[in-house]
C-alpha cells in the first residue's frame, strides 16, 4: 500500500486526559487508531509525547514526508519509524492506523504465532489507579479462567466474578458506594488480605458451580509503595493496617500469599530495578507466573537482562511503553524463543481503540489484560470474540 495522507486529532481517554488519534489514507483503504496513557508508569518507559500534544497535532497535520511511502511488509514500518518522531503515542497510533489499512489482507501479517489470548481482567483496584483515602495497596486484583477453550465463556466468567463482587462488597464494606476506579475496577476500603479472602471463596464457589478453574492474579505494582528501601503498606490487613517490609520480607510475604490463595499470576511484585529480587521470588514459587511490567517496559535490553537473571517467566507488552511496533516484535520473538509467556496489556487511561486484540492474536499472546467493565475495556474483548468467531 502507498500512504496518501495522514491526519491527527485530539480526543479524550477514559481519564479525560488528552490523547491522540491518527487517520491514515492509502491507495487500498484507510485506518484510524488512537493510543492510551499509563499512570503507574515505569521509570524506563518511552515518553508519550515529545512536546505539547497541540503542537504535535498541528505538525502532523502538515507533515507530508510519509506521503508516497510504500508499506507492504511488517518490516516496512522501519521506514516510518525513521521519519516520524513525535513520541511513543503518536508513533503507536500511526502504526496501528497503517496496519488497519490492510483490513482485507490482514492475513499477510502472520509470524506463525497466532492464537486467542486468555482474558485476564481487573476486578478490584487500589494503588495509583484509585482515588480514595483508604484503599488496597495492591493495584489490581485480577481474575482469569485457567481451563476453558472458549474465550467467550472466559469473558462471561470474569464478568460474573465482577458482578458477584459487587454483592460481596456491598454486604461487607461499610464504605462501599458502587464506585469504580480508572480501569473500571471496584473501589473498596477493604485491606489487601480481606479482598484476597473474598476472592478465594468466590472463585472456589464459582469454579465448582461452573466446572472451570477460576484463578486469582495480582498486579502488585510494588514501585508505587516502595519508599526508602522498604515496601510501605497502608492497608495490609484488617487487624494490622500498616506494615513496612524489607526486600526479603516482601519476598517471603508474597511466597506465602501465592501458596495460600493459589495465585497464578503476580505482576511487578518488587520495585522496577530489582532483577535479583524477582529471581529470588521466582525460584520460591510453584505454578505462578512472575510477570515483569515496570521492570521490563517492553524494552529488549531490559527483557534480555530479566531473562538472563531468571527474574521472570512472563512479561507484559504495552506497545506505547517502547513506542515502536518493530521493537514490540523483537521483544515478542525473544520471549517466544526463551519460553516466556506474553501478556498484551491495556493502559489505565484507555481509548476506545480495539487493536490490542488484533495484536494479541497476531503476536500469539498467552494473555490479554484489560479491565472487565467500561467501554474502553469491553471494545477490546468484543474484538477478541470477533476474531475468535471468524477464525
Ligand atoms: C499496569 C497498567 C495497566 P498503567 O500497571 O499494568 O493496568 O497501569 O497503564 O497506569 O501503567
Ligand atoms: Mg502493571
Amino acid at each position: 500500500m502507498i500512504i496518501k495522507e495522514i491526519r491527527a486529532k485530539k480526543i479524550k481517554n477514559s481519564r479525560k486526559e488528552d490523547a491522540i488519534e491518527i487517520f491514515v489514507k492509502s491507495d487500498i483503504g484507510n485506518g484510524k487508531a488512537s493510543a492510551p496513557s499509563g499512570k503507574s508508569k515505569g521509570k524506563y518507559e518511552a515518553k508519550d509525547f515529545k512536546y505539547s500534544i497541540n503542537k504535535i497535532i498541528e505538525k502532523i497535520n502538515s507533515f507530508d514526508k510519509l506521503n508516497g511511502l510504500e508499506i507492504n511488509r511488517f518490516d516496512d514500518l522501519k521506514k516510518v519509524e525513521k521519519i516520524f518522531d513525535f513520541g511513543a503515542n503518536p508513533m503507536i497510533a500511526l502504526e496501528y492506523a497503517i496496519l488497519k489499512n490492510f483490513k482485507k489482507s490482514f492475513k499477510k501479517f502472520n509470524f506463525g504465532y497466532r492464537k486467542i489470548a486468555i482474558p485476564i481482567g481487573n476486578s478490584i483496584g487500589g494503588g495509583l489507579h484509585t482515588k480514595a483515602r483508604k484503599k488496597p495497596d495492591f493495584q489490581e486484583f485480577l481474575i482469569y479462567v485457567e481451563n476453558c477453550n472458549d474465550p467467550i465463556n472466559r469473558i462471561k466468567l470474569n464478568n460474573l466474578v465482577y458482578l458477584y463482587l459487587y454483592k460481596e462488597l456491598k454486604a461487607i464494606d461499610p464504605k462501599f458506594n458502587k464506585q469504580k476506579n480508572d480501569e473500571g475496577a471496584w473501589v473498596t476500603s477493604l485491606s489487601n488480605l480481606e479482598i484476597l479472602n473474598i476472592l478465594k471463596n468466590l472463585t472456589k464457589k464459582l469454579s465448582m458451580k461452573f466446572g472451570y478453574r477460576l484463578k486469582i492474579g495480582l498486579d502488585v505494582a510494588a514501585n508505587s509503595f516502595f519508599k526508602n528501601g522498604y515496601y510501605v503498606y497502608k492497608n495490609y490487613s484488617h487487624i494490622k493496617q500498616e506494615a513496612k517490609l524489607s526486600k526479603s520480607e516482601q519476598i517471603e510475604y508474597l511466597v506465602h500469599l501465592v501458596k495460600k490463595y493459589k495465585i497464578g499470576y503476580l505482576e511487578d511484585p518488587l520495585n522496577e530495578s530489582d532483577f535479583s529480587g524477582f529471581a529470588e521470588l521466582r525460584k520460591n514459587v510453584k505454578d505462578c507466573m512472575i510477570v515483569g511490567d515496570d521492570l521490563t517496559v517492553t524494552n529488549l535490553s531490559r527483557v534480555k537482562r530479566a531473562i538472563k537473571n531468571k527474574s521472570i517467566n512472563s512479561m507484559i507488552v504495552k506497545p506505547n511503553q517502547i513506542g515502536s511496533l518493530i521493537e514490540v516484535k523483537k521483544v515478542v520473538d525473544f520471549c517466544k524463543l526463551n519460553g516466556i509467556k506474553i501478556i498484551f496489556s491495556h493502559r489505565s487511561g484507555e481509548t476506545k481503540e480495539d487493536f490490542l486484540a488484533d495484536l494479541s492474536y497476531m503476536f500469539g499472546a498467552d494473555f490479554i489484560k484489560t479491565g472487565i467493565f467500561g467501554n474502553e475495556r469491553v471494545v477490546k474483548l468484543n474484538r477478541l470474540k470477533k476474531i475468535f468467531k471468524s477464525k
